[in-house]
Parts: C-alpha cells; sequence; structure tokens
C-alpha cells in the first residue's frame, strides 16, 4: 500500500467524523453514563468536538439532566459583564458562574428543552419555576428569548414577559425601553424588556435589605424586589 493511501486511511475518521458521538453535547448526554450521574461539574461540547466547555450538571432536582446555565450563589463573581463576555460566558463552574450566550444557543438549536430556574431566600425558603419550551435565537437576531409553558413551582411566573426580548448588556443595548438602557439600570444583563420582573444577572446582596432594590437578584412575582440568596437556570431536551 502506497504512504498516500495509508495517510488518508488514517485521516479519514477526522475528515468525516466532525462531531464524535461519544462526547456529550449537553449533561443530559452525559447522565446516560451510568458512572456519571452523580451533580457536579463535568466537561461537554455544546458546539463542536474541539470547543469543551465545563460545565454543573444537576443530576438531581426534578428527574436531573439538567445542564445549569446560570447560578448566583455567594456574589463571590462580578456579573456586570458587556456583551463579548456574555456571549462566551464567565465565571467558575463549581459555583456562580454564566454558560454563555452562544452555547445556550447551541444546546437548545433544532432541540426541544425546558428550562427549571430555581431560587432561595436568606431565610431558607425555596421555590421554582418550570418552562416546558425554551430556546434562543442566533447573535444575528441578538438571542432573543423564546419561552413558554409556564408551571408554577411555588415561585411564580416572571420571565413570560421577557419572552421574544433580545438579550441586553451594557455595552449592547436591545430592550425596549427607548430612553434608556436597562442593564444600566439594573446593573445586569438579561431579555429585559422595559425594564424586567426578574434579574437573576444583577447585583448580588449578601441579605435580604439593600438600598440599591431595583438591581438586585430577585424574582419578583416570588418576592418582589427583596433579594434573593440563591438563583439558578438550568436546561435539558425533553427527549
Ligand atoms: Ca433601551
Amino acid at each position: 500500500m502506497k504512504l498516500v493511501s495509508v495517510v488518508v486511511l488514517l485521516l479519514a475518521p477526522m475528515l468525516t467524523s466532525c462531531y464524535p458521538p461519544d462526547l456529550p453535547k449537553d449533561c443530559s448526554d452525559i447522565s446516560s453514563n451510568p458512572n456519571t450521574r452523580t451533580s457536579r461539574v463535568y466537561t461537554i461540547y455544546p458546539i463542536r468536538s474541539t470547543s469543551p466547555v465545563q460545565v454543573y450538571c444537576d443530576m438531581d432536582s426534578e428527574g436531573g439532566r439538567w445542564t445549569v446555565f446560570q447560578t448566583r450563589m455567594d456574589g463571590t463573581v462580578n456579573f456586570y459583564q458587556g456583551w463579548d463576555q456574555y456571549k462566551t460566558g464567565f465565571g467558575n463552574p463549581a459555583g456562580e458562574y454564566w454558560l454563555g450566550l452562544e452555547n445556550i444557543y447551541q444546546l437548545t438549536l433544532n432541540r426541544p428543552s425546558e428550562l427549571l430556574v430555581q431560587m432561595e431566600d436568606f431565610v431558607g425558603n425555596k421555590a421554582f419555576a418550570l418552562y416546558t419550551s425554551f430556546f434562543i435565537d442566533a447573535e444575528c437576531n441578538g438571542y432573543k428569548l423564546n419561552v413558554s409553558g409556564f408551571f408554577n413551582g411555588g415561585a411564580g411566573d416572571s420571565l413570560s414577559v421577557s419572552n421574544g426580548m433580545k438579550f441586553s448588556t451594557f455595552d449592547r443595548d436591545q430592550d425596549t425601553w427607548y430612553w434608556n438602557n436597562c442593564a444600566i439600570q439594573s446593573l445586569g444583563a438579561f431579555w429585559y424588556n422595559g425594564c424586567y420582573s426578574t434579574n437573576p444577572n444583577g447585583l448580588y446582596s449578601w441579605g435580604s435589605n439593600s438600598p440599591l432594590y431595583y438591581a438586585v437578584v430577585n424574582w419578583q412575582s416570588w418576592k418582589g424586589n427583596t433579594p434573593l440568596k440563591f438563583i439558578s437556570m438550568k436546561i435539558r431536551p425533553l427527549v
């Protein structure tokens, strides 16, 4: 066999298989392996095999298989970040982090998914909201939010008002407030309209009282503008 033929044969798998089936795209893929059903940080490949991403997999809540894309829990990470950071992601997957809009887009692309939002206040009360349909558009359409199918886990619905909104950061105003930028006003980044009913990426407060009540991490249908101790947003494919 000629050398060139051998080289082609060796390269064939690389040329024909750009996404090996054994690489997990999300935490749902990871949970299909009986050896990896513990909630912890794993490596997933939302975009392609050459782009590993560290992510926290919640294998316990409401049946598990959740890929966590947002967590606030102790105020150790600055969430007042610009467009590029919200596009690619930042923070610590074992603690507070944002997975990145491009990753979220790829995870929900042609893959019907549901969204779970869990939260806790500073006296230990817990609640959640579930949405049976969740995906976001591509960057060219502002990573527009598409969310529906609300199920009440005690938290009420503070997200449907953001349905159809594009994502806004302090350096990219895509909200519906003509005169101002909600991301600056609310010290966060989100699918603001004019401006919000929840501000999960807002200012973290180490207690129930904050003079900056309009900018704190909150979920208004549950606790109004009272700061939350914990909030986390996670997705999983329906099938
Ligand atoms: Ca605006």
